[in-house]
């Protein structure tokens, strides 16, 4: 057993937690967890960030506009606030878009922002925010705008949303809602997300009930397009005999959000970043969701089954089948070709809010062990599994969640299976509800690690000298300088699509050359040159 050569956890979770001042270590000791399947123990989530600790966090404006709303296409996305917060978060999600004829709209290359000065920070910042949406709307006609509040915004207390109302009256034919996303709100990007849910649910969601047809409709939720992933995944649904709605919001309309209130089914990738919306969802229209899994050849079938399963119809399930039979042996072929290069690999993942418990089923299937694993932002569902804390309420981050929740006509929209449908599929073997978390999928004595601080990072790749460590831009260079290559999970560096079964395929041949090549042994680690090391000592 390869871990085995490596002290035991809870030894490597002590030399963490040593350098921290006491009351820093007592705090970071609960979100340091050595993990048991078996018995999974509580994590401490969600929590604000220690000042002073090197975070990979990012903020509310970060989740918002950038995750949630940022993939799609024909909104025009306009920032009230400084112009850093607008370039900073200009392009570099790599969300991918096609527009549907080259005149379509896509707004997303532009990068929209009222510029807010020192004199609008003092005197206010209205004026400027209505003359912005003028110029945006007399400049492209768009759609619809959404307005997103930085910092300033909130501490001034700018009305974005008095304003929204007031410039929709105006102009009549353009949807117009604003997002109290300052980035100060809540403690990472996960407050963020719920704000965008709970607008889009509120302003967009509903608005168009054309039923556009299809046997089989679903909506595809938290699934962002990053390097095409939702491209793949539309392929895989598309052979299947399965028609997408609407996709929350990798390369989607605000037409799709408008009628997405007509699909049969939610399926939810990313639960951590639009659960509220499946929630609202289902309490106002009777639409039914359920957590599925694109990342991996094998969790892609899975989830493909369980999607048919759904709806209980022999061809659908007959079709499903097919289309894995003629997918699986070009994975197959590969993973028998890598595998004999990456089985026994340890792996390394800290990384938002589901993808490091996710790509953890990829490296298993090049024979990979992780052996440490956290989120930036998770919530305990996260990492400890909906079986194991039932019922999870929806999180009272925002105020106005009953208020969102009115019933839309009975009649039109009954509960799409009822209770007793449900009950029957479970006895059958198809839980909708059941979905697992990052612990019960990880081994016995796997350190969990729950918004890693940079220092701990570095003491953890000292101690353990994994063979990919994988994060965000923020850590690559400095993992990479100390002799182990970096994979994006985020952006995934230039590569990509890695979901589905081709997704898989692109990531099991990046990885293999990742951690097989030799130019990582010819970096000097600083540990490795004792000479250049600097002790430095905490202040307590
Ligand atoms: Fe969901 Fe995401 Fe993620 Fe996320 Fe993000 Fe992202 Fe991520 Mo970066 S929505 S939680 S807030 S899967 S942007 S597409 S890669 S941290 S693991
Ligand atoms: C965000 C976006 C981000 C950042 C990635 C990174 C993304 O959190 O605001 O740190 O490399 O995926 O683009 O998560």
């Amino acid at each position: 057993e390869s871990r085995n050569k490596y002290p035991d956890p809870s030894t490597i979770k002590e030399e963490l937690l040593k350098k921290y001042p006491p009351k820093v270590a007592k705090k970071r000791a609960k979100a340091i967890v050595i993990n048991d399947p078996e018995e999974i123990p509580q994590v401490q989530a969600n929590t604000r960030t220690i000042p002073g600790i090197i975070t990979q966090r990012g903020c509310s404006y970060a989740g918002c506009k950038g995750v949630v709303l940022g993939p799609t296409r024909d909104i025009v996305n306009l920032v009230h606030g400084p112009i850093g917060c607008s370039f900073y978060a200009w392009l570099t999600r790599r969300n991918q878009t096609r527009p549907d004829s080259p005149e379509g709209e896509n707004y997303m290359t532009y990068c929209f922002s009222t510029d807010m000065q020192e004199e609008h920070v003092v005197f206010g910042g209205e004026k400027k925010l209505k003359q912005a949406i003028q110029e945006a709307y007399d400049l492209f006609h768009p759609k619809a705008i959404g307005i997103f509040s930085t910092c300033p915004v909130g501490l001034i207390g700018d009305d974005v949303h008095a304003v929204s109302k007031e410039m929709r009256e105006k102009l009549g034919d353009c949807n117009i809602f604003g997002f109290s996303c300052e980035g100060y709100k809540g403690v990472s990007q996960s407050a963020g997300h719920h704000i965008a849910n709970n607008q889009v649910f509120k302003h967009v969601v509903g608005l168009d009930d054309t039923d556009n047809g299809g046997k089989f409709k679903i909506n595809m939720l938290g699934e962002y397009n990053i390097g095409g992933d939702a491209f793949e995944i539309e392929r895989l649904l598309d052979k299947c005999g399965i028609t997408l709605v609407a996709s929350f919001s990798g390369n989607s309309t605000i037409n799709q959000f408008e009628n997405s209130h007509t699909a049969d089914l939610n399926v939810i990738m990313c639960h951590r970043s639009i659960n509220y919306m499946a929630e609202m969802m289902e309490t106002k229209y009777g639409i039914p969701w359920m957590k599925v899994n694109f990342i991996g050849a094998e969790s892609s079938a899975k989830s493909l089954r369980r999607i048919a399963r759904y709806f209980e119809d022999d061809e659908l399930m007959a079709r499903v089948e097919e289309v894995i039979a003629e997918e699986m042996p070009a994975v197959d072929a590969i993973i028998s070709d890598i595998y004999p290069r990456t089985k026994g690999k340890l792996a390394m993942l800290f990384v938002g809010g589901s993808r490091a418990h996710h790509y953890q089923e990829l490296f298993a299937e090049l024979g990979m062990e992780t052996l440490s694993a956290g989120y930036e932002f998770g919530h305990r569902d996260d990492y400890e599994g909906r079986k194991v804390i039932p019922n999870i309420k929806i999180d009272a981050d925002t105020k106005n969640i009953e208020e969102l929740k009115v019933t839309a006509d009975p009649d039109k929209f009954k509960p799409r299976r009822t209770e007793e449908e449900l009950a029957k599929l479970k006895a059958e073997g198809l839980d909708i509800r059941e979905y697992e978390g990052m612990m019960p999928d990880m081994k016995s004595g796997s350190l969990v690690i729950d918004d890693i601080s940079h220092y701990e990072s570095e003491k953890l790749i000292e101690l353990y000298k994994p063979d990919i460590f994988c994060a965000g831009i923020k850590e690559k260079y400095v993992v990479q300088k100390m002799g182990v290559p970096l994979k994006q999970l985020h952006s995934y560096d230039y590569g990509g699509p890695y979901a589905g079964f081709t997704g898989a395929m692109n990531f099991y041949k990046d990885i293999d050359r990742m951690v097989n090549s030799r130019v990582w042994k010819l970096i000097q680690a600083p540990w490795e040159d004792v000479q250049s090391e600097l002790e430095a000592t905490y202040v307590t």
